[in-house]
């Protein structure tokens, strides 16, 4: 696709069209396993989001999270070539990859077969466990990058699902969501159509960044104009979040206390989709 031809797409009929040829790239969707898998594609679908409360004990999971703290704060930056803590001090964020291998608790979760399930049924059936991760956000007051209302991806598919291993509450760092804003609508066109020229010819070629964060006024519009519901994920340790961040999402500075958390993140292999062409037909 040449670059002027981008620019003159008729935005319309591209993005419309994505959400349908996508999945069909992901070698379709399977079925809910039951019913409650079902439930909570049916709540993805339309929300983009879901909390689910007691998905384990709340003791079990704080025991959990302390445990895991303590092995990945006794890694090194890069230990073995598998897990990694990588320590993103100007954020205060700790991200230990492959965290499975740091408790069989942990890789229970990684391995949950209704989540697994519901990911299939809610995206398709070549999503792959992507990353699995042990994050902490203790630091109270640090801002992290992701503290600003963004999509992460317009076309490239994440499915993630955050298990809190603290009470996370008001003050310590719940994730929020922009109901229904993962929904193909006008208001996402500009904006999709930044990331993809950002994405395919970088920054120097666009003028400008990617384009996928939000300013007061677009999330003003999104809340007050098109009246998309705000969601503030709080929640006892236990507690599940399940979501597609292509809708709006953001972290929270921490300003009470920390949260710890494990977090899975399901993608369709990027070479799959990416570039789009006539043969993955992503577009
Ligand atoms: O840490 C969070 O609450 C969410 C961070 C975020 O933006 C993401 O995982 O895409
Ligand atoms: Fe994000």
């Amino acid at each position: 696709m040449s670059e002027l031809l981008l620019n003159l797409l008729p935005t319309s009929l591209v993005f419309d069209r994505h959400r349908h040829s996508y999945f069909k790239v992901g070698g379709g969707q399977v079925a809910p396993r039951d019913e409650r898998a079902k439930t909570l594609v049916d709540t993805l679908n339309r929300d983009g989001v879901i909390v689910i409360p007691d998905f384990i004990q709340r003791e079990k999971a704080l025991a959990l999270g302390q445990r895991l703290k303590q092995a990945s704060d006794a890694l090194p930056q890069a230990d073995k070539p598998r897990v990694k803590a990588l320590r993103f001090d100007d954020e205060g964020l700790v991200r230990t990859l492959n965290a499975e291998d740091l408790d069989p608790e942990a890789r229970e979760f990684f391995e949950d077969p209704l989540i697994e399930n519901v990911a299939k049924s809610y995206a398709c059936t070549n999503v792959v466990s992507w990353q699995r991760m042990f994050e902490e956000r203790m630091k109270k007051w640090v801002i992290g990058g992701a503290d600003w209302y963004h999509i992460d991806e317009a076309f490239y598919f994440k499915f993630k699902a955050f298990l809190y291993l603290t009470d996370v509450t008001l003050g310590t760092a719940p994730y929020m969501y922009i109901k229904g804003t993962h929904l193909s609508a006008p208001w996402r066109q500009p904006k999709e159509l930044q990331i993809l020229k950002h994405d395919i010819y970088g920054p120097e070629k666009v003028f400008g960044n990617r384009g996928n964060f939000f300013v007061t006024g677009e999330v003003r519009h999104l809340t007050k104009t098109l009246g998309h519901e705000v969601v503030t994920c709080c929640g006892p340790a236990g507690s599940l979040v399940l979501t597609d961040t292509r809708g709006v999402h953001k972290a929270t500075t921490p300003n009470s206390g920390g949260r710890l958390m494990l977090g899975h993140y399901f993608e369709l292999p990027r070479k799959n989709i990416w570039p789009p062409t006539r043969k993955n037909s992503a577009l």
